[in-house]
């Protein structure tokens, strides 16, 4: 048994539901779960401080090696003194594998091979190649808290024979990684659960996966165009072949329901671009449904954004200002929205965490989704 860099600490199960209550302890520190994780691709969380990072509270924020690579370097950050040093960030970092990121850049999927995966750069179309072992030894370099294993993430509707390679190559490349891990000591590695929609490759994947001694499990190829129903089954067929003693992460999910359907399948850690992304053209999640701030009827709004949410930007300012900046493309805007949209979801998490305290997640669920617009179940 390896003596794992990460430790999860489940600290109470919902009478209800498979949800949870833990904790992660990292070398860079202990985060609460469940937990949504802030995703900074180029070593930054879009628009938002480190400063600012904290006070949102995620306590974890997630990067990605395929961009860091490809720029500035995985060297050129090793000679930095690592990721969190580069980016003056102290807390935990979870760095994603770039098997999902070179699967878009993949033109051909003869490219994909036993080896690795040969794609093009999107920054100037030069030719790349990644491996398990190439993927692992940029973690190395980067010095993420938590890496992930080198997979590949098929479409949600490709053929069972195309899925079953895939999952049985994803494993051999789990089984490399393993191997290639040189920082055991301060970096945890988490295997990437795979299988599409098909239960008997996802319970294979997980077999396979769990009889690895990984830091802690990974749910891949879920939110990539299957619907919510469909999400939920794999879930449900899937965390119930997950060591209770290990985190589990659903990977690249972070609309609000999706969360809390997530948590009571038992998930204990998320991340997605959404909130980021969204807030940059105005989109803001709000406990009374999305609110798209450039809308004509927020022109003369005077009122704040989110009347149940505490934070600086739904503290501080109005409906009109904020539409104001984001229309006239002002930086401040986009600071302003980002930090919202991340701290609902972050706040989220509280809230369901507290839930789950209360054994009471139901009623938490169907509140919510009823005061944000999701039809129910
Ligand atoms: N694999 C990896 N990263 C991911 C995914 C995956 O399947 C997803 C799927 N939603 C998001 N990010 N390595
Ligand atoms: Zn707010």
């Amino acid at each position: 048994m390896t003596n794992h860099a990460i430790k999860y600490r489940l600290i109470k199960k919902e009478k209800h539901t498979g949800a949870r209550l833990g904790e992660i302890i990292t070398p860079h520190g202990t985060f609460p779960t469940p937990m949504f994780m802030p995703v900074g691709t180029q070593a930054t969380v879009k628009t938002q401080s480190p400063e600012e990072l904290k006070e949102i509270g995620s306590g974890i924020i997630l990067s990605n090696t395929y961009h860091l690579w490809n720029r500035p370097g995985d060297e050129l950050i090793a000679q930095a003194g690592g990721l969190h040093k580069f980016m003056n960030w102290d807390q935990p970092i979870l760095t994603d594998s770039g098997g999902f990121q070179v699967y878009s850049l993949v033109e051909n999927k003869k490219n994909i091979t036993e080896e690795g995966v040969k794609f093009k750069s999107h920054l100037d179309g030069r030719a790349l190649f990644m491996s398990p072992e190439t993927s692992i030894g940029i973690q190395n370099n980067l010095g993420s808290d938590i890496m992930m294993s080198f997979d590949e993430c098929p479409q949600f509707y490709q053929p069972y024979d195309y899925v079953k390679n895939s999952i049985e190559r994803t494993s051999r490349w789990a089984e490399r990684g393993l191997r290639a891990h040189q920082r055991w000591h301060d970096q945890g590695l988490f295997g990437i659960v795979q299988g599409a929609g098909f239960k008997d490759l996802r319970e294979q994947s997980a077999r396979d996966l769990t009889s690895m001694d990984f830091s802690g499990y990974s749910i891949g190829g879920l939110a990539v165009g299957e619907s919510h129903k469909e999400m939920n089954a794999v879930l449900d067929y899937t965390t119930v072949l997950l060591p209770e003693d290990k985190p589990r992460y659903l990977m690249g999910v972070g609309a609000p329901d999706s969360l809390i359907d997530g948590v009571i399948r038992g998930v204990d850690m998320f991340d997605c671009v959404l909130p980021t992304r969204i807030a940059r053209n105005g989109t803001l999640m709000t406990h009374f449904g999305r609110v798209n701030i450039k809308n004509a009827k927020y022109e003369y709004d005077f009122t704040t954004l989110d009347p149940m949410c505490d934070c600086y930007t739904c503290k501080n300012y109005t409906r009109a200002y904020l539409r104001h900046l984001i229309k006239a493309d002002e930086t401040f805007g986009l600071r302003l929205c980002s930090y919202h949209n991340l701290y609902f979801l972050v706040h989220l998490m509280m809230e369901v965490r507290q839930a789950i305290i209360n054994d009471n997640l139901l009623e938490f669920r169907e509140a919510f989704c009823e005061r944000y617009g999701y039809n129910l179940p």
